[in-house]
């Protein structure tokens, strides 16, 4: 593995693995929650992904994935709405980088996944979670209100619903129950050795593929119907005869070189 200059006492460390980034939030003493410094560093990274990169892992160190919102930073700033509005603008333009980037992010996910957390992964495309992996939002407990993102991406996941009662009652919900509502794709012993190998094998897709699966699917859900199917067909269009590898991809098929789709 190579890595970029990256110290342990990094917010943000980045190694890259062949095609694979892996990006690590490095604030466990704090639960990795995230203060301005460190969604800055998000932003930053996914701005500007090394162009070998196909796949990202994003992980976090220590037992928790992570807390949320740095409450501590937050309190000693007594920040003005307009201030607050900045930060919460300042998460969702970083997450949306991420989401929307074009690159396939696959979370790891441990411990608590709550507030902001559960707003990070979230914006994930792909979300393993270990065994010791939880999810709550208690911003209602906090006084506050989500942030960075959960009324989109977490409500859709789950539904509005369901986030409601959540918010509410301030209910933790286990990993088995995480996974039922689609906040854990895969349950796995080692979450960040799942995520790797599935990160290597989402990098070996076309790349155009994994960049319309990652930013098509969410866009057109926003569209109505017949702009969603019109949508859908010029991307198919766009990438099929962009693809510099399909005639060989579809010819390997043909030729019955690859592998079937089979259980
Ligand atoms: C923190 C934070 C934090 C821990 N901001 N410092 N998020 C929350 O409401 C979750 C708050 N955190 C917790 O409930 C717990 O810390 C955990 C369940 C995540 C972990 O418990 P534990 O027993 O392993 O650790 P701890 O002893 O509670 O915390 C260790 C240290 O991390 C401690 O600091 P220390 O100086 O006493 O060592 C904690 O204060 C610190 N810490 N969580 C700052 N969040 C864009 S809007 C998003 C809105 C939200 O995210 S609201 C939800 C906030």
């Amino acid at each position: 593995m190579t890595a970029t200059p990256a110290s342990a006492d990094d917010v943000l460390k980045i190694d890259i693995d062949g095609n694979v980034a892996i990006v690590t939030i490095n604030r466990p003493q704090m639960r990795n929650a995230l203060d301005e410094a460190a969604v800055a560093k998000i932003d930053a990274f996914f701005s500007n992904i090394p162009p070998e990169v196909g796949a990202v892992v994003l992980q976090t160190e220590g037992p928790h994935f992570c807390a949320g919102l740095d409450l501590k930073e937050h309190h000693a700033k007594r920040r003005s709405p307009t201030e607050f509005m900045r930060v919460c603008q300042g998460w969702h333009r970083a997450f949306d980088k991420m989401q929307h980037g074009g690159i396939p992010v696959i979370a790891a996910m441990q411990g608590a996944v709550v507030g902001g957390g559960l707003e990070l992964a979230a914006a994930a495309h792909v979300r393993v979670a270990d065994r010791t992996a939880y999810f709550a939002l208690p911003e209602g407990q906090r006084g506050i209100f989500t942030g960075g993102g959960a009324t989109v991406r977490v409500a859709r996941i789950i539904t509005p619903g369901r986030m409601i009662e959540l918010m509410l009652t301030g209910r933790v919900i286990d990993v088995e129950e995480g996974q039922r509502l689609g906040l854990a794709h895969y349950i796995a012993d080692d979450a960040r050795a799942t995520a790797l190998e599935l990160a290597r094998k989402i990098a070996g897709n076309a790349r155009l593929s994994n960049y319309a699966i990652v930013t098509a699917i969410n866009k057109i859900s926003d569209m109505s119907a017949t702009d969603g199917l019109y949508t859908e067909g010029l991307i198919m269009c766009m990438v099929q005869t962009a693809i510099d590898d399909v005639q060989g991809r579809l010819g390997d098929f043909v030729e019955k070189r690859t592998e079937k789709v089979q259980l």
